[in-house]
C-alpha cells in the first residue's frame, strides 16, 4: 500500500441537504485527509469536460443538468491507498446496491444523483485534481 492522492466531489444533492460537514467527517473517519477544498458551481463546458469518458451515453445530459443544477464541493483527499478507500467509503453508484453505512446508501436514493464523486484509478484521480485545483491550491500537511 501506498499514499495516495484522489479527486471527490460532494454533489448539488448532497451539497442542497446541508450534508458537506457529515461527508468531511467521514473522509476524516477513514483516514482520508483534506489537502484542498472549495465550493464551485460547474459551468455545462466544465461539466461536460469532467465527464467527457461518457458522452455519448443516454445519461450524459441528465448528469451535465445535475452537476450543473447547484454548488458542489470539490477536494483533494490524501491517505493510504485513496483511491480504493475513498470509493470503499462512497458505495456502489446505484445507492439502492450500495453497502450498509456507506455514504451512498446513507445520502443518496437515486443512480442519477448519488451524493459523491470520486476517481477510479490513480490516473484519473491525477487528471481530475489538475482538472479543478492549481499546484498551489494543494496544501500538503506541514505537521
Ligand atoms: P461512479 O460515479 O460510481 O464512478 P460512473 O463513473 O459509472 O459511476 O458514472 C458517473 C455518474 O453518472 C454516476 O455517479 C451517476 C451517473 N450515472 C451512471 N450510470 C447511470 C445510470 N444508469 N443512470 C443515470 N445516471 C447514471
Ligand atoms: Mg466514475
Amino acid at each position: 500500500m501506498a499514499i495516495q492522492r484522489t479527486f471527490s466531489i460532494i454533489k448539488p444533492d448532497a451539497v442542497a441537504k446541508n450534508l458537506i460537514g457529515a461527508i468531511y467527517s467521514r473522509f476524516e473517519s477513514a483516514g482520508l485527509t483534506i489537502l484542498a477544498s472549495k465550493m464551485i458551481h460547474m459551468s455545462q463546458e466544465q461539466a461536460e469536460g469532467f465527464y467527457a469518458e461518457h458522452k455519448g451515453k443516454p445519461f450524459f445530459d441528465g448528469l451535465v443538468a445535475f452537476m450543473t443544477s447547484g454548488p458542489v464541493m470539490v477536494q483533494v483527499l490524501e491517505g493510504e491507498n485513496a483511491v480504493l478507500a475513498n470509493r470503499e467509503i462512497m458505495g456502489s453508484t446505484n445507492p439502492a446496491d450500495a453497502a450498509r453505512g456507506t455514504i451512498r446508501a446513507d445520502y443518496a436514493t437515486e443512480v442519477s444523483e448519488n451524493a459523491v464523486h470520486g476517481s477510479d484509478a490513480t490516473e484519473s484521480a491525477a487528471r481530475e485534481i489538475a482538472y479543478f485545483f492549481t499546484d498551489d491550491e494543494v496544501c500538503p500537511r506541514t505537521r
